[in-house]
């Protein structure tokens, strides 16, 4: 008990909206300041300048600018498996430790995966609605939708979500492809090295890799146009990876048959020419909202934190 009462007055921040179970721990745990996401950091109340550890997620982050305003910082624990919008060298340069949230949300994100590839294929979604108008009940006829079983599907990034989703579509796939930057030895499905062949040879896209700079606009748009006017894109990736506007075109313009997203680069805010694309299934960045993933994920942010206070090594440390 001496111990919980000493760590209680470890000030941390909690930027950014975050999970009520999560913030709930951390005020048993510390002194909490909460941070509204994007706060400019030149201007933050002296007591917050005195952290020592910051809890975010993907969405929102942590900038070189605010570890800087934040001369005791030591951690920061995101509630997230993406770090792409953490400077994680400059974290790294200034001896700050960074955890993340990887596997536990790995099986609810493959899922949602799986059910954007067959709400975009079999019109789930755009069928769901012409029910609700009544369209069915007045004689409408629904159109025919294309068929999930024996396509061609392509995985892009062969991670650990990535690989969930390959096994829970091999059963139904006619071949499963990937593409990144190494083959992966231990992967059964076909290896595709060059990124257009990867797209032609592929009638459903799903992307799964990473974020960051590195992955930024990957999905082009010959990309897009090698994966052509029959092909579905899926991504519970990150929006940073597809050049958005080119996709909303190639949509427009049925140069792409379809996409399921349930990430863009600008969230919340979806373009605006998607919302009346009956072709497209939107969810908004729920791949890993499930009860039991998020309480796992909140709880696996809490034991980064208390194993770096216990001076201990991280569960699922990035840096
Ligand atoms: C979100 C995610 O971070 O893990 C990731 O990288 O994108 C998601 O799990 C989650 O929505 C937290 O808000």
């Amino acid at each position: 008990m001496a111990c919980m009462t000493n760590i209680s007055r470890i000030p941390v921040i909690a930027y950014g909206a975050l999970n009520p179970r999560l913030i709930e721990g951390l005020e048993q745990r510390f002194t909490v300041h909460l941070l509204a996401a994007g706060a400019d950091p030149t201007t933050l109340d002296p007591a917050l300048r005195e952290a020592r550890a910051l809890v975010t997620f993907g969405a929102v982050g942590a900038s070189a600018a605010l570890m800087n305003a934040l001369p005791k910082l030591e951690m920061i624990g995101l509630f997230s498996v993406g770090y792409d919008k953490v400077d994680i060298e400059h974290a790294r340069a200034c001896g700050i430790r960074v955890s993340n949230t990887p596997d536990v949300l790995t099986d609810d994100v493959a899922d949602l995966a799986v059910g954007l590839l067959y709400a975009t294929v079999r019109n789930i979604a755009a069928n769901d609605a012409m029910v609700r108008r009544g369209d069915w009940a007045r004689g409408e006829k629904p159109a025919l939708s294309g068929r999930v079983t024996g396509r061609r599907i392509g995985i892009l990034g062969l991670g650990r979500i990535g690989t969930a989703i390959a096994k829970r579509l091999e059963p139904v796939a006619g071949e499963l492809l990937y593409h990144s930057r190494h083959p992966r030895p231990d992967a059964p499905w076909t290896y595709v090295a060059n990124r257009l062949d990867f797209a032609r040879r592929s009638e459903v896209m799903i992307v799964a890799t990473s974020g960051g700079p590195e992955a930024r606009g990957l999905v082009d748009r010959a990309m897009i146009d090698a994966l052509g006017p029959q092909g579905v894109i899926v991504n519970i990736s990150r929006g940073s990876v597809i050049d958005e506007p080119e996709l909303v075109a190639a949509l427009g313009e049925r140069r792409l048959g379809g996409a399921g997203l349930d990430v863009f680069a600008d969230e919340p805010h979806v373009p605006q020419a998607l919302l009346a694309m009956n072709h497209v299934v939107l969810q908004p960045h729920q791949a890993s909202a499930t009860v039991e993933t998020r309480a796992a994920m909140a709880d696996l942010v809490l034991a980064n934190l208390d194993a770096h206070f216990a001076g201990e090594p991280l569960p699922t440390a990035v840096v």
